[in-house]
Order: C-alpha cells, then sequence, then structure tokens
C-alpha cells in the first residue's frame, strides 16, 4: 500500500515535536547566578508571598533562597549536583500551619495534557538543626484543581541528602510548583534556625 504523503508528513512531525521531551524545571540545581564572591546566599530584597528573583527563575519567600554549598544554610554540606543549593529557613513565630512566607516555587513549562510525570528532587535537614521540618509540594494552575504531591511530609534526615519523588497526570501544559516548609518540632531558639535544603530537581514523563 502506498503511503501519503499527509501521513508522512505527520510521522515527521511526531519526531521533531518538541512536546516529545519539553517538560522544563528553570534552573532546577540553582547553579545560576554564582553566589557573590564575599556572599555566602541570595534571598528576596524584601519579605512578601513568594517574591521571584529573575536571575535565579524561583519566587521565595523569607526566609530561603540560594546558598554556596559548604557554608552558612549548607555548612559541612556538599550540594549532590553542582556547587550550590536552595534553602527554606524555618520561621519560628509561625510553626505548625505552613506559613505562606517559607516558600519556593517555579513554573514547570513544557507539559503536555494528559501524561503522566514524576517530579522529584534532593532534599535534607540542615545538618546542625536540632528540630524537626515538614514539607508540603503542590502543582497549581488557574480554573485546574491542586494537584498535592506532599501533603504534610516530614523531613527525614539532617546532613544527608534523600531523593523525594512523586507522580502526578497533567491537566494543562504550565503548573506551578510550591514547596511550602515548616517547623514541626522546635529545636533550636535563635532566629534563622530548622532550615530544609533543596537540589538537582528532574521531571521526566513516564509515557
Ligand atoms: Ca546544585
Amino acid at each position: 500500500m502506498k503511503i501519503q504523503p499527509a501521513v508522512l508528513f505527520a510521522a515527521a512531525l511526531m519526531t521533531v515535536s518538541p512536546l516529545a521531551s519539553g517538560q522544563t524545571i528553570a534552573n532546577p540545581s540553582f547553579e545560576e547566578p554564582a553566589v557573590p564572591v564575599g556572599e555566602s546566599f541570595i534571598t528576596p530584597v524584601s519579605p512578601g508571598y513568594a517574591e521571584r528573583i529573575p536571575e535565579i527563575q524561583w519566587a521565595f519567600g523569607m526566609p530561603a533562597g540560594i546558598c554556596r554549598q559548604s557554608v552558612a544554610y549548607a555548612e559541612q554540606l556538599q550540594a549532590p549536583d553542582g556547587a550550590q543549593v536552595a534553602f527554606i529557613q524555618g520561621d519560628p513565630s509561625s510553626d505548625m500551619d505552613f506559613p505562606i512566607k517559607s516558600i519556593m516555587g517555579v513554573d514547570i513549562t513544557g507539559l503536555v495534557p494528559g501524561k503522566n510525570y514524576e517530579i522529584s528532587w534532593q532534599q535534607t535537614g540542615r545538618a546542625t538543626d536540632l528540630g524537626r521540618c515538614a514539607i508540603a509540594a503542590t502543582l497549581m494552575a488557574s480554573n485546574f484543581p491542586t494537584i498535592v504531591l506532599f501533603g504534610r511530609e516530614p523531613v527525614e534526615t539532617k546532613g544527608a541528602w534523600q531523593r523525594m519523588s512523586a507522580e502526578f497526570l497533567a491537566p494543562t501544559d504550565t503548573l506551578r510548583l510550591n514547596i511550602q516548609h515548616a517547623i514541626i518540632e522546635p529545636g533550636n531558639t535563635e532566629p534563622g534556625s530548622e532550615s530544609t535544603l533543596f537540589d538537582d530537581f528532574q521531571i521526566k514523563a513516564l509515557d
């Protein structure tokens, strides 16, 4: 049977379609920009709900941001990928209720509606903290129900990276990933206590 040109054209489109592997998380390892020499970290200029830092492409509440490995929030800790990580610092004044200030988020783009994906990342509690933290991770888009990846998942390790992963069905092509952070068992009483670090976000299509 002779194959019609239209069929060949459609097949060619499928071969080169960027949607086949187009799912993207911007700056997934927090390597850009390089934290300036003499500085340990970059955080939002002003407190508030998830301020987007253009150079990083992620939004961070206060206190959260990126830092170099082995210093500051990542003291005694090597990044699992590259040399920088993200952090969310606990907010001792607002334990237990997942305050919107202690948050970081980014848009996931290039998803194909109706396809299944796996998202994963590395996380760990700061080695020198005494208390216990938890995260909630959601995916959101206007006019679609919120997808809960983790509702209230304790951070199980300190100073040792643990890969978190969850699967989801994409309802639309762009979803906002938000990770909220809370102290569930206060250990330190100083400001800046109880932090969780993140690195190496990955997303892959499952079908
Ligand atoms: Ca990194």
